[in-house]
């Protein structure tokens, strides 16, 4: 059989694993369910399907800079690493700077890199600001307007992200991508 590993993402990954954040959320389910179910779904990105979408990868000069983390506080890293990963594997130099990363460190790399754009990714609504301070960060630094920058989470919409002055919100990895194609490519 021949899947899309995208699709595998989109249709079984995140699925299954919003079912089990449902559960945890109603009181049904408790941390090492939500633990438990994390580590398999992990490893069968890391293992089986980011190498397969990394296969694919576009052999073009690079698209772009893209600095990519998870913000401050949050230690989700898997659609996060689903998004570097699709990034990385349609043409884009990824730099990711893993999970728990302050809004300093996001514009900190930006500058010394010369990225092209920062995507920052926040599961809980309390990490969410999180995702505010890269924008402000960016404004106080000077570079707001060199850096584009798009967001994405659970707790994250196309509202939150136009209140604080974001360029593109992605519900998934596909189009994250899309954007990132969008702003840096023309
Ligand atoms: C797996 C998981 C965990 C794992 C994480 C393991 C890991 N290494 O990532 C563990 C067990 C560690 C965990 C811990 C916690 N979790 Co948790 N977790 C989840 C769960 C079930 C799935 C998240 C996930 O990986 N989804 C699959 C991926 C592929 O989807 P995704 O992250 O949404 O990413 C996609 C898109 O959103 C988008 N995207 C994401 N980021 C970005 C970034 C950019 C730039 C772009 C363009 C797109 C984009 O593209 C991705 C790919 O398509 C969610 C439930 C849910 N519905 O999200 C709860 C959930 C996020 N967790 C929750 C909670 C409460 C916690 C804890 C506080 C629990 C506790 N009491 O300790 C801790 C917090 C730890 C911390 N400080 O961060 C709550 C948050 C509630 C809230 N409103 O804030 C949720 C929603 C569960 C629930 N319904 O209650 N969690």
């Amino acid at each position: 059989m021949n899947i899309d590993p995208s699709e595998i993402i989109d249709k079984g990954i995140v699925k299954g694993l919003s079912i089990i954040g449902e559960k945890f959320s109603s009181g049904e389910f408790f941390l090492v369910e939500l633990v438990g179910a994390a580590e398999p779904a992990q490893k069968v990105v890391k293992e089986l399907l980011e190498p397969e979408l990394k296969k694919k990868a576009e052999k073009t000069k690079s698209k772009g800079k893209v600095v990519i983390g998870t913000v401050q506080g949050d230690i989700h890293s898997i659609g996060k690493n689903i998004v570097a990963t699709l990034l990385f594997a349609s043409g884009f130099d990824v730099i990711d700077l893993g999970e728990d990363v302050s809004a300093e460190a996001f514009v900190n790399k930006a500058k010394e890199e010369g990225a092209d754009l920062i995507g920052a990714s926040a599961l809980l609504t309390t990490t969410l600001p999180g995702q505010k301070r890269i924008i402000e960060a960016l404004k106080a630094e000077g570079m707001r307007d060199k850096v584009k920058v798009i967001f994405g989470g659970a707790p994250c919409t196309p509202e939150w992200v136009e209140e604080i002055g974001g360029d593109g919100y992605a519900e998934n990895a596909m189009k994250g991508v899309e954007l990132a194609k969008k702003f840096i490519s023309g």
